[in-house]
């Protein structure tokens, strides 16, 4: 009866509103084509329907996206509609080994989401460093009911780009040799996906009111994003509405989005610049000739005098300072975990990105089937395994993370399945007694950027049961270690989550099992489950993490049963550790 009368009611209210939910339809056959982006250099891009860029993504809230997607590439590969909760259909969330085993090649996938929020959102792969290559887009959701009034909007991608293929950055950036795990830098940028010769441009009329959405699709590269001569007010961060707030120049980490509202100016008169400047901080070299420096044109009329303003206003905004339309007070927390960021070589060799110093290692079947054939266990994190660095919250309590960053770099931490709230930031270690009280109304977003020695405090209600990833969206950083898996309600998946059988079909196309721990057992046995690496013992010198770099290496060659001294009287470190990557071998 009460499903029955809901169901009038919703039928009820799309006669009475004559708002009708739509299917929008798309099909991306993702493959490889032949590209020059940047102008400089011809490179194989992964690209959807035989040309690169991939289309931009528009759907209105309450229609749902059907995208069918067909794998052309040599390798596996997911979508990732970043941001977006996916409430019961975590299985269409994308993170390889998290949700799905990935689409093989030669086969298809339908992503049916209904859309349930509005703002600036994108689309990426989420295996290996695949989306580097090219395969990203941005994917805008429609408000009917926007807050804000403006007459035009641009949608404007910023995204870093590299003339070499991911697999052989990842290669090297993931190696013995790279113990200080300085990430590839970057050949250039690319403004609104153009680059080299060709200026991005934007077309003004006098007294048009803009709304430009900025969206930030890098690898690793920070931009500061600011046109001369004009003001930016800013009024969504995330897909989160929130009040007008001027700022001289807008700074995004990678996989951050920001809307702006401009107001041209009155006369035709002069053309202006805008600039989409890459922080080199994040570089640990700058390679001589890079422009890191982008620029384009805001065009009032073609062949005007650019007209130059030194006066851009490059003091950074807070984003803890926004006021959201939507005011909720802020959460009180029922858990809390602290996340402690370091980099440095581990056992492998390899430098990783740990939290509590543990990296990242898939486990052997995704997290999300774990969860759903676990039972009774479903709430015990050890079923994840340790190397997802699990944490499990029960149906709707209040999660808070703190994140303290040991690192000398700047991170942005992005969460899967939600917005959190941003409670508080301030110098590490965060200490609640000296922290600073939260906002009335705090505002949300989905990825908070963390500068080197600093905390930020984080809340969200665990209202959406799944598997979700919590993860630095610096590419590289991925892939080496620095995520952990947020179990979710776990004790609700079973009734709100039915897996299709396409999904569950690529699992088995790949030799992967969808039921059992991250061991691929039942129950509590863990016997196999991926354990290492570790940091190196206290005292260990670089000529002995050398040394060390060498027995892998004759490891790996000549398979001998190695025991290192001093290493025996560890017990806990258990056995031996391989050379293990989180990173899947690209085939
Ligand atoms: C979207 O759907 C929700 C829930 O069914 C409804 O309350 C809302 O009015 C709809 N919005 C629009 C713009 O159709
Ligand atoms: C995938 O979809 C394409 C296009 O609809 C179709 O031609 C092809 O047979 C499908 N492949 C599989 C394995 O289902
Ligand atoms: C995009 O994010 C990267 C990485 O955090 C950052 O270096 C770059 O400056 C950002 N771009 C913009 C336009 O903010
Ligand atoms: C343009 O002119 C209108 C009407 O005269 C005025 O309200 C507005 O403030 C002017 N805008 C700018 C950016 O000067
Ligand atoms: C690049 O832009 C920054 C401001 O974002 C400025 O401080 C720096 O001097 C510029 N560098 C060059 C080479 O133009
Ligand atoms: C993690 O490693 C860092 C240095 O790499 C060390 O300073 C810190 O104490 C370690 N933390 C824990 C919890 O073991
Ligand atoms: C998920 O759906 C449930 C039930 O409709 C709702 O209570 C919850 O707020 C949703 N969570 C998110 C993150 O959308
Ligand atoms: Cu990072």
């Amino acid at each position: 009866m009460r499903t029955q009368g809901a169901a009038f009611a919703g039928l009820l209210a799309v006669l009475a509103g004559g708002a009708t939910a739509r299917d929008v339809h798309h099909y991306w056959d993702i493959g490889y084509v032949t590209a020059n982006p940047d102008g400089l250099q011809e490179r194989e891009v992964i690209g959807v329907n035989g040309a690169w860029p991939p289309p931009e993504l528009h759907v209105e809230l309450n229609d749902t996206l059907v995208l069918e997607v067909r794998n052309s590439l040599r390798a596996p590969t997911t979508l990732h509609s970043h941001g977006l909760y996916q409430n019961t259909t975590n299985y269409l969330d994308g993170p390889f080994m998290v949700t799905q085993c990935g689409i093989p090649p030669g086969a298809n996938m339908t992503y049916r989401i209904p859309i349930q929020q509005t703002g600036t959102y994108w689309i990426h792969s989420h295996y290996s460093a695949q989306y580097v290559d090219g395969i990203r887009a941005p994917l805008i959701l429609h408000n009917p009911q926007e807050p804000h009034k403006y007459d035009e909007e641009i949608v404007l991608p910023l995204e870093d780009w590299y003339h070499d293929q991911s697999a052989e950055l990842l290669g090297n950036f993931l190696s013995w040799k790279n113990p200080g795990g300085a990430e590839p830098v970057p050949n250039g940028a690319l403004v609104r996906r153009v680059g080299g010769a060709t200026k991005a441009r934007l077309d003004f009329v006098p007294g048009k009111t803009y709304r430009i959405r900025l969206i930030n699709m890098s690898a690793l590269a920070m931009f500061h994003f600011s046109i001369e001569g004009h003001q930016m007010r800013v009024i969504e961060v995330d897909g989160v509405d929130t009040e007008e707030m001027v700022v001289g120049n807008v700074r995004l980490a990678a996989a951050q989005r920001t809307s702006v509202l401009v107001t041209a100016l009155n006369t035709t008169d002069n053309n202006y610049i805008f600039h989409a400047d890459m922080d080199t901080d994040m570089f640990d070299n700058v390679p001589e000739g890079l422009n890191y420096n982008t620029t384009g044109v805001v065009e009032y009329r073609s062949g005007a005098p650019t007209q130059r303003d030194g006066d851009v206003d490059w003091s950074a905004f807070n984003d803890i300072d926004l006021v959201p339309i939507e005011k909720d007070p802020a959460l009180v927390a029922d858990q809390s975990s602290t996340l402690d960021v370091h980099f440095g070589q581990y056992t492998d060799t390899f430098n990783h990105g740990t939290f509590n110093n543990v990296s990242y290692v898939m486990p052997k079947v995704p997290s999300m089937f774990t969860a759903l054939s676990a039972g009774d266990n479903a709430l015990n994190p050890a079923i994840y395994g340790r190397q997802t660095n699990p944490h499990v919250a029960p149906h709707l309590r209040v999660v808070e993370l703190v994140v303290n960053n040991y690192d000398a770099g700047t991170h942005p931490f992005h969460l899967h399945g939600h917005h959190f709230q941003l409670i508080a930031r301030g110098p590490v270690p965060y200490d609640a007694a000296a922290a600073p009280e939260a906002a009335a109304a705090p505002i949300s977003r989905d990825t908070v950027s963390i500068p080197s020695m600093e905390y930020v405090v984080l809340r969200f209600r665990a209202d959406n049961p799944g598997t979700w990833l919590f993860h630095c969206h610096i590419e590289w950083h991925i892939e080496s270690g620095l995520n952990m898996v947020i179990v979710e309600a776990p004790e609700m998946m079973p009734q709100r989550i039915a897996v299709p059988q396409q999904i569950v079909d690529h699992c088995r196309a790949a030799g992967i099992p969808t039921s059992g721990n991250a061991a691929g057992r039942a129950g509590l046995d863990l016997e196999g489950e991926a354990v290492g690496p570790f940091p190196y013992p206290y005292g260990w010198t670089t000529k002995a993490k050398g040394a060390m770099a060498g027995c892998i290496l004759a490891a790996l060659v000549g398979f001998a049963a190695i025991v290192w001294y001093g290493w025996s009287s560890k017990r806990s470190y258990g056995r031996v550790p391989q050379a293990q990557p989180m990173a899947e071998d690209d085939p």
